[in-house]
């Protein structure tokens, strides 16, 4: 662990603003011993909406991290922040463009002790943030490596995040990212949906984000958390 805020992180549930959330599915995901709620998705973010839900989980104890997409969405308060830029992205704006937009505009009111970038890795060709990015999904493994090799070693970005979102992926992908890179914190997210598979990616990624199945199935969710706790970080 190097010290930052993320290096503890072992398992993380994300929330979409725009997806409807009952108080009582709420208290359970914040209270359910995860390490960090992250607040983020790919489309249909709005200013009022992410307020909404930072301050609904603000209730709680646990930390909230909003995953910057959107300018309109930037909303002070989180814990943390984290700025993707999609590695593979084939516009980009998506790469770079986007945030350094952002930054002309408001670059003097970002909060630089609490934010970071995050290489952003799509590998579901199919996911809204594919579609919305235009990202190459259709990489092989040597190819996705590359990738994530330029992020960590080039780049020198914190966090690495390969995103599947909507499908359970190359887990010896994951790990042999997680195995290769120097400094970057190698997160994973995308088709988990119990313990089962949330245990399988616990061994191959630092952290472990868990979206969709909160929405689909809260006890199958709720699972998943003790599963990544128990599984001793190996790589
Ligand atoms: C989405 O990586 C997260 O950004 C989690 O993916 O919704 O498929 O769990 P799922």
């Amino acid at each position: 662990m190097n010290g930052a805020w993320y290096s503890g992180w072992r398992h993380v549930f994300k929330l979409d603003p725009d997806r409807e959330i009952s108080d009582e599915v709420l208290e359970a995901v914040c209270m359910s011993g995860t390490d960090a709620i992250m607040v983020g998705g790919s489309s249909g973010l709005t200013y009022d909406n992410t307020v909404e839900l930072m301050s609904r989980v603000r209730r709680y104890a646990v930390d909230c991290v909003l995953e910057v997409t959107s300018l309109e969405a930037a909303v002070p308060g989180f814990d943390n922040y984290l700025v993707p830029l999609v590695l593979n992205a084939q516009q980009a704006e998506w790469l770079i463009g986007r945030q350094t937009a952002a930054l002309q505009e408001f670059g003097h009111l970002i909060p630089w002790e609490i934010t970071v970038g995050e290489g952003y890795l799509i590998m579901n060709g199919d996911a809204t943030a594919a579609r919305v990015s235009g990202a190459n999904a259709n990489l092989s493994s040597d190819e996705a490596i590359a990738y994530i090799q330029a992020a960590d070693r080039l780049l020198r970005l914190p966090i690495i995040y390969i995103e599947y979102s909507g499908k359970f992926g190359d887990m010896s992908l994951v790990r042999r990212a997680s195995e290769m890179v120097s400094q970057a914190h190698v997160i994973y997210g995308g088709g988990i949906d119990g313990p089962d598979k949330a245990a399988e990616a616990a061994r191959a990624a630092r952290t472990v984000v868990v979206g969709n199945v909160i929405y689909d199935n809260l006890d199958a969710a709720l699972a998943t958390v003790q599963a990544v706790k128990a599984v001793e970080i190996g790589v």
